[in-house]
């Protein structure tokens, strides 16, 4: 197909509804951890214990985004995008996890959808990103397959509560991030390195995931419900021979441990052979539920070795020297977004959303006049938004994509050390100042949305 510029080209290579978004998650941004009821998450833990998070910070502030949200949408609204993708805090509304509901904290995300909305922008909610309520880790947390009821339980109270205005759901974000992190990898809450324990937690999330969609289903009329997925190529380590197992285990792990149960019915089949103790007769079936689109969280390839001394024996292996990255020190290597997109149309046939896309690094500072010109993150953008147009061109069926992320916020192990927002945020005045790169974004919306929009 020939490249035309400007809308003629968005015509003919975006489908009319494309949607373009941005995306955010509860602990990242809001703060306020204390406040209106609100109860700890394993976050909350992680973040005071020793080591926890590098820079030895905390989400307790954040981007202040519980009480500056309206400020929020008002610069997401001068961006122009269509929808907002954020996460409901479970602790928020169930400060224990499950039992007494914190009506304060309900209140807040009906203000927050109300002004998205009067801002004429989507809602995308996320139910769980990361913030498991700690008393419920206390009882084993995803290790314990009565989470699964539990996360039901409070989808169930997410989806009554403000199902008549929002009609996006992603169950979870990142599956096999915060299992692997957070029960194999100490990089992540609760911090457990085990492999009983990880297994465990892999299939009562999946099970989680399919009680969520079919709560979802059954309570909210009309609504597109879909999961988001982690998935970037694994490279072994330096191309060599003996980090080859240990590649191929990670992809397992990270690329196919949940899409695979969720829409094709099976575990990949390293995992299958380990996780079979913990599956009970009707599980599969109850993972494999009708979602209507996947989400997909790219950013680049990831290098695996072999490694003796952790619970899977592979550890992250060191990018090629060279490689370009452009802050984050993740590698920009756009042709395998574009591969991956047009791979996982054809592998799992549903479409395709972008959930999160974007470009860290520590060096956003505002200039001598104020502005932050974040040439990196324009950089990466422009290659990546060129192999989306690939992807749509080779027959991948996306229907958006959403930029990771609107504001700087707290980047979990890295505390406030990687800032990947369109927003700048100074974090001691939280003020907001709109980088280059919102800009960049709010030219490129207005440029490619198509012309009956
Ligand atoms: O900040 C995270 C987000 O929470 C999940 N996806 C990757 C982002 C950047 O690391």
């Amino acid at each position: 197909m020939a490249t035309l510029p400007g809308k003629e080209a968005a015509a003919q290579v975006f489908p009319a509804d494309f949607v373009w978004g941005v995306s955010t998650s509860a602990y990242q941004i809001e703060g306020a951890v204390a406040e209106g009821g609100r109860g700890p998450s394993i976050w909350d833990r992680r973040c005071r214990t020793k080591g926890g998070v590098g820079d030895g910070s905390n989400g307790d502030v954040a981007c202040d985004h519980y009480h500056r949200f309206g400020e929020d949408i008002a610069l997401m609204r001068d961006i122009g995008v269509d929808a907002y993708r954020f996460s409901v805090a479970w602790p928020r509304v169930l400060p224990r996890g499950r039992g007494a509901v914190n009506q304060v904290g309900l209140d807040f995300y009906d203000r927050l959808i109300d002004g998205v909305l009067e801002a004429g922008i989507t809602p995308w909610l996320t139910l769980y990103h990361w913030d498991l309520p700690q008393a419920l880790d206390d009882l084993g947390g995803w290790t314990n397959r009565d989470c699964a009821g539990w996360y039901a339980d409070y989808a169930a109270l997410v989806a009554r509560r403000f199902g008549d205005r929002v009609k996006r759901f992603a169950t979870f974000n990142e599956f096999s991030v915060f299992t692997l992190f957070g029960y194999a990898i100490d990089w992540a809450a609760p911090g457990v390195t085990d492999r009983m324990a990880h297994l465990k937690a892999i299939h009562h999330v999946n099970l989680a995931h399919g009680f969520g969609v079919d709560v979802l289903r059954s309570l909210v009329p009309g609504a597109s419900i879909g999961a988001i997925h982690n998935r970037q190529i694994v490279l072994p380590e330096g191309g060599r021979e003996e980090n080859m197992a240990a590649a191929a285990l990670l992809d397992e792990h990270w690329n196919r441990a949940f899409p695979d149960p969720q829409l094709l019915g099976y575990y990949p089949p390293q995992i299958a052979e380990a996780i079979e103790p913990f599956v009970v007769a009707g599980d599969m079936a109850r993972i494999c539920r009708p979602v209507d689109w996947f989400g997909l969280n790219h950013y680049g390839p990831i290098f695996a070795k072999a490694d003796a001394t952790q619970v899977w024996g592979f550890g992250w292996g060191e990018t090629p020297a060279g490689t370009p990255d452009y802050g984050v020190g993740w590698p920009i290597f756009p042709d395998a977004f574009r591969d991956e997109l047009i791979g996982l149309t054809k592998r799992y046939g549903v479409p395709i959303y972008v959930t999160e896309n974007g470009c860290g690094g520590d060096r956003d500072k505002p200039d001598a006049d104020g502005r932050v010109i974040d040439t990196h993150r324009i950089k990466y953008l422009e290659v990546y938004h060129r192999a989306l147009r690939e992807a749509l061109a080779g027959g991948a069926d996306v229907r958006g994509y959403f930029v990771w992320s609107l504001l700087d916020n707290f980047e979990w192990g890295a505390g406030y050390g990687q800032r990947f927002g369109l927003i700048h945020v100074d974090f001691e005045t939280l003020k907001r100042t709109p980088k280059a790169s919102a800009a960049w974004y709010r030219d490129l919306i207005v440029n490619l949305r198509p012309l009956e929009k």
